[in-house]
């Protein structure tokens, strides 16, 4: 049976994991689930099924593939990772995937926070892109001349990242425009084969990048490379 990846209809903390699916050549079996309208935006389709998983620590994304039953983004994305050997090839490229992922894990959450529950998102704008340039230059410096965040093989963080970078340009289309090596490693993401064909998919371009209480992101956008 192919594994079940449980996340809501939105790209959100998950779409690195779709990501991975498509670029290993993973048949999975996608359960997204729809939270209804506002003002209650209703969650029961999940809420109804959520202690029924057998997951020891139930939550969205999940990932089921027989006894195998996981959550945390993370632990998920390394699951399938090392499974393909995409973690690095050597000590420091794994210390790098690492840092790297922990770092765009901590850049979404900040994004999230801030299209969710900024009380006054527009207002906020600026500074939330001057905060986001000094992580930017930092990602740009760490990828210095290599070809991916890792070094020069590709690995899991890539994916990470090129999703993340990929919801900030378009909430602001000139957000990579001054990180030339950047620009460089979303392009070349982009001209894999199996990641080329999952973003030309319906499936790809029909999903927003956030569920429907954000201030943000709550319809399909096209993409802006
Ligand atoms: N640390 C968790 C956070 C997961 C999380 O916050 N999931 C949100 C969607 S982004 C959710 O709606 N979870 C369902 C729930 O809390 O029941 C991860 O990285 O997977």
């Amino acid at each position: 049976m192919a594994p079940i990846l449980g996340y809501w209809n939105v790209r959100g903390l998950a779409e690195p994991i779709r990501y991975l699916m498509a670029y290993t050549g993973t048949k999975c079996e996608y359960c997204d689930y729809v939270t209804g309208d506002a003002p209650d935006y209703d969650k029961s389709c999940w809420l109804s099924v959520k202690e029924t998983l057998g997951l020891p620590f139930p939550n969205l994304p999940y990932y089921i593939d027989g006894n195998v039953k996981l959550t945390q983004t993370l632990a998920i994305i390394r699951h399938i990772a090392r499974k393909h050997s995409l973690c690095g090839t050597s000590e420091e490229e794994m210390m790098r995937a690492d840092v790297v992922a922990g770092e765009a894990m901590d850049f979404i959450v900040g994004f999230i926070k801030f299209t969710y529950f900024s009380p006054d998102m527009e207002g906020g704008r600026e500074e939330y892109l001057n905060s986001s340039r000094v992580s930017l230059q930092r990602y740009s410096d760490f990828l210095s001349t290599y070809p991916y965040f890792a070094g020069d093989h590709l690995s899991f963080a890539d994916f990470m990242m090129y999703d993340f970078l990929d919801q900030l340009r378009t909430f602001e289309p000139l957000a990579l425009d001054p990180f030339q090596n950047i620009k460089d490693f979303m392009a070349r993401i982009e001209r894999i084969p199996a990641i080329k064909e999952f973003l030309e998919s319906e499936y790809f371009r029909n999903r927003p990048i956030s569920n429907k209480m954000a201030q943000w992101g709550t319809k399909p956008i096209p993409r802006q490379s």
